[in-house]
């Protein structure tokens, strides 16, 4: 953590804000959730908050690329690596769910379930958390609402989420309804990467997460 976050710490850093309707997202996880756990799966927001990243990259693969030290050779990457931060008994790791462009969001799911295990028992091998090309970092897990994620060199973006919450809000006919609603925070390396090309990909991320429906027409 040392080595890399003094790293990240010289990267001008570009940071983005926004707030997700997760109304549909709420609904949905419930219904897959109870099916899921009877096959021993446990399914979390992530998998589909995963997959809504890898098919938003595939518009925004700029956002997909690592870059050397000092900035002179960028790399557009094919997989989507898509790494999960995690809290763990020996502290920050940072595993990846590879190539989550060929994975269904069940896959996804499963896989963040062995990561998840590995990384409660302190037993992730290198291989897990080598080569990813984007991070995540769900502090909603644990609470809170904004955060400002650092990049991971050499990817150059990550995304945080906050914590789902239930507030009041208006409906198209101006009455007022509960829904719910997450707060995530973008970090892309502005060297690379100029700030309305975040703003596009965040806003293809958040209209697949506000309508996970939709996402079944871009799934390979
Ligand atoms: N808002 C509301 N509820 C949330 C949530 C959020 N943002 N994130 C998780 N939850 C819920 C899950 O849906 C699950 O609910 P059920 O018990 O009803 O199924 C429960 O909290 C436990 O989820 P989880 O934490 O086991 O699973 P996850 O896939 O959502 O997250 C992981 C996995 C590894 C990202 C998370 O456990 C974790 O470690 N987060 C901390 C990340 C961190 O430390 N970031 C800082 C990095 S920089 O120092």
């Amino acid at each position: 953590m040392v080595r890399t976050m003094t790293e990240s710490g010289r990267i001008p850093q570009f940071g983005y804000k926004d707030e997700v309707d997760m109304n549909k997202l709420v609904e949905l996880r419930s219904l897959l959730k109870t099916r899921l756990s009877e096959g021993g799966v446990a399914f979390s927001y992530m998998p589909v908050l995963i997959k809504a990243v890898s098919l938003a990259l595939v518009h925004h693969p700029v956002l997909n690329s690592t870059v050397d030290p000092d900035c002179t050779t960028i790399t557009y990457r094919a997989d989507h690596n898509v790494g999960v931060a995690m809290d763990t008994p020996l502290g920050l790791i940072v595993p990846n769910v590879k190539r989550v462009q060929e994975k269904s969001v069940y896959e996804i799911a499963v896989e963040l379930n062995r990561l998840q295990s590995l990384g409660a028992a302190g037993q992730l091998p290198p291989v897990d958390t080598a080569d990813g090309t984007f991070s995540l970092s769900n502090i909603g897990a644990i609470g809170g609402t904004y955060a400002n994620p650092m990049l991971l060199p050499p990817s150059v973006a990550i995304g945080a989420f906050g914590r789902v919450k239930v507030v009041p809000r208006f409906d198209s006919e101006g009455d007022l309804e509960r829904g719910h609603v997450m707060h995530v925070s973008w970090a892309a390396d502005h060297r690379v990467i100029d700030g309305a090309e975040v703003a596009r990909f965040s806003n293809r991320w958040k209209n697949y997460v506000e309508n996970p429906a939709s996402m079944i027409l871009d799934m390979k």
